[in-house]
């Protein structure tokens, strides 16, 4: 995971975000697929996160870096204004020696530090009811705390992210340059595809006539992107800011319900047990509802079972078409590796098509 990272040159970049103390060990942190995330250990301060961004990725990181600025300001003034009555932290960008939010190293890479929760913990997999209420819950206040930041006021850092339909097109264009072996996994996949041509456009097609409104968004709220109180086991921390931007609060609550209701999680390689759990569902809706009721609408829930199903099976066809391109985008550690995880996640979107009804039950009663 640490490519070709020597461990001495880590070292000295972390140092470049230590204002005090000296940096005792850096290590390989959480399991992200697109940047590269160490645990650095100083002798005198707080831990922190240290992150190379990936550029073929994030193609403007000061962009990303100047958003999560934006955001951090707004939610810690709402906090200082308006307490909680319970913990909730925001993380914090770093500045490197210089005063900047960012180190460029030798070879051009773009290095940012993150302050780390402290004694907090996140999970891959859901472990209880009460964790997938905290879930809903961290996602809910999430979106109430920017609820109040226009949308304008954040930079699209990474165009077309989420849009369904712009990823069809994309893997439509792979199809057409290569040849894939036929097994009968890929054939699942290529038909899965085939036959969900026609949901793609919906939460654009609602987006465009104004039905669901444009907002900010999380754009990545997986189940291990919320922190918890390593004592209390309450949610604290909704962290992995980069993707926070202009979008629809259905793409988070789609990520939100398609990461934390697949018990198997995404990276089984026993996709044909992979469900998606309705009880687990209800829970993480319950949480998120106690806080986002107040800023949501009619339509926003007559959305919400399209955007479980759709996130689900667009997160399927990135994993699918990144393998059929040749694992360009997603961090893989075999060459199967992004068909295994498109399995998973066309597997979860069947579940999720199959209990329609029941989770259309539990969007009515919890509302
Ligand atoms: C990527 O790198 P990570 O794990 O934070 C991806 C998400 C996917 C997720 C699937 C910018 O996030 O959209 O849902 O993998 N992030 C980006 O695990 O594409
Ligand atoms: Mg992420």
């Amino acid at each position: 995971m640490t490519g070709n990272i020597k461990t001495d040159n880590l070292t000295a970049i972390a140092d470049q975000f230590t204002q005090t103390g000296k940096v005792v060990d850096v290590q390989p942190f959480g399991s992200g697929n697109i940047n590269d995330t160490f645990l650095v250990k100083v002798s005198t301060q707080q831990n922190f996160v240290l992150q190379r961004i990936n550029t073929q990725v994030f193609r403007q990181p000061q962009l990303v870096m100047q958003n999560m600025r934006t955001f951090t300001e707004h939610v810690s003034k709402r906090l200082q204004n308006t307490p909680l009555n319970r913990r909730w932290e925001v993380p914090n960008v770093l500045p490197s020696k210089d005063i900047q939010d960012y180190y460029t190293d030798a070879n051009g890479s773009f290095w940012r530090a993150i302050s780390f929760i402290e004694a907090s913990e996140s999970f891959d997999i859901m472990h209880s009811g009460e964790q997938a209420r905290e879930i809903g819950y961290a996602l809910g206040m999430f979106h109430n705390l920017i609820s109040d930041l226009s949308p304008q006021k954040l930079a699209d850092t990474l165009k077309g992210f989420h849009i369904t339909p712009l990823y069809l097109e994309h893997y439509n264009e792979v199809l057409a340059t290569v040849t894939p072996q036929l097994t009968p996994e890929v054939n699942y996949c290529l038909e899965f595809v085939e036959k969900h041509y026609s949901l793609a456009p919906i939460l654009e097609n609602a987006k465009t006539s104004g039905q669901l409104p444009l907002r900010l968004m999380h754009g990545d709220p997986k189940i291990n992107n919320v922190m918890f109180d390593t004592s209390t086991k309450k949610a604290v921390s909704v962290i992995d800011l980069d993707t926070v931007k202009p979008g629809l609060v259905h793409y988070d609550i789609g990520d939100c319900l398609r990461s934390g209701c697949n018990p198997a999680g995404e990276e089984t390689e026993n996709w044909q047990s992979v469900t998606f759990d309705t009880d687990i569902c209800k829970e993480i809706l319950q949480g998120y509802l106690a806080v986002a009721k107040e800023f949501l609408t009619e339509n926003d829930y007559i959305y919400m079972y399209d955007a479980i199903r759709l996130i689900a099976f667009e997160l399927g066809l990135r994993f699918f078409a990144d393998y059929l391109a040749g694992n360009f985008y997603f961090k893989v550690k075999h060459p199967e590796h992004n068909l295994a995880r498109a399995l998973v996640q066309f597997k979860l979107t069947e579940s999720i098509e199959a209990q329609q009804a029941t989770i259309n039950k539990i969007i009515q009663d919890v509302k």
